[in-house]
């Protein structure tokens, strides 16, 4: 006989275990759309004990979506190698420029993050980052369901080394230190230069660019980059996402080693 109880004690004892083991880490990450899941993926591969948190029920952010809800995503020849890496199957639609199902490229993105050790918490939202010394030492985050039903509920905290706002187009947490620091960013008005409007080659190639530290210790990849550094979209060619992802990882990477 199926014993209820025993569900429900599992669930429950499993799911704090899972929350108290991420209370510190090496890096934090905020959202799981394909730039934060690729990020996520080279951090755990290498060893970096990491975490993603997710404000949405499901993790993949824009991806899914692919362009207009059409399930498909570009992918242009800089970032083939990632999604040979990650085992997404695509196909050459023209000379250079890939196609894949954006419902495939997002589950196995999760999965490939997972498996390698990165984990992954849905439905918690970041809203505030710890700042000590001058520099970011972890986030405060609460359950996404406290903000959608406006409830008065104070966050918890969890503290890390490194923190990566890839939230996409509105790089909320980099938004928010703006905001704490009154301007203290390290662009070169101390302020967010903003996203500007399509221009797929230019956004393709800044938001690989953009991808840096935009406050000590809190690194932006993703929408966020070119949100936080200035530059333009590009619509649904994930290329950069991927490129972003994975130059944030390695730059994280390298100043685990440095810092030790
Ligand atoms: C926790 C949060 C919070 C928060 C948001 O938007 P995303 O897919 O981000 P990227 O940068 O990895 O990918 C961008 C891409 O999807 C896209 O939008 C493109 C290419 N647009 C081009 C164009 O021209 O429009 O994912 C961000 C994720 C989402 O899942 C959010 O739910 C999540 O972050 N998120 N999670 N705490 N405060 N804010």
């Amino acid at each position: 006989m199926i014993d209820e109880r025993v569900i429900t004690r599992g669930i429950i004892e499993e799911g704090m275990r899972r929350l108290l083991e991420y209370t510190q880490a090496d890096v934090f990450i905020a959202g799981a759309g394909p730039s934060g899941l690729t990020a996520g993926y080279y951090l755990a591969r290498e060893g970096v004990k990491v975490a993603i948190f997710e404000r949405a029920l499901r993790p993949g952010g824009g991806m899914p979506g692919g362009g207009m809800m059409f399930p498909c995503i570009v992918v242009q020849e800089e970032a083939r190698e990632i999604l040979e890496e990650i085992g997404i199957r695509y196909r050459e639609y023209e000379k250079g420029y890939y196609i894949a199902s954006s419902i495939e490229a997002t589950a196995k993105l999760v999965s490939k993050a997972m498996d390698a050790g990165c984990e992954l918490f849905n439905l918690i939202e970041v809203e505030d980052v710890v700042i000590k010394n001058g520099k970011v030492e972890g986030l405060v985050i609460n359950w996404t369901s406290v903000s959608l039903a406006s409830l008065h509920i104070d966050p918890l905290t969890v503290i890390s080394k490194f923190v990566v706002d890839a939230t996409g187009h509105d790089a909320e947490v980099v938004k928010v230190v703006e905001r704490k620091t009154k301007g203290k960013l390290l662009t070169p008005s101390g302020k967010m230069l903003g996203e500007g409007p399509m221009h797929a080659d230019t956004g393709e190639r800044t938001i690989v660019e953009h991808t840096k530290e935009a406050f000590p210790h809190l690194f932006v990849c993703g929408m966020a980059a070119n949100a936080v550094f200035g530059g333009p979209r590009m619509g649904p060619i994930f290329g950069g996402m991927l490129l972003s992802g994975k130059k944030v990882a390695g730059m994280i990477i390298s100043r685990l080693k440095e810092e030790k």
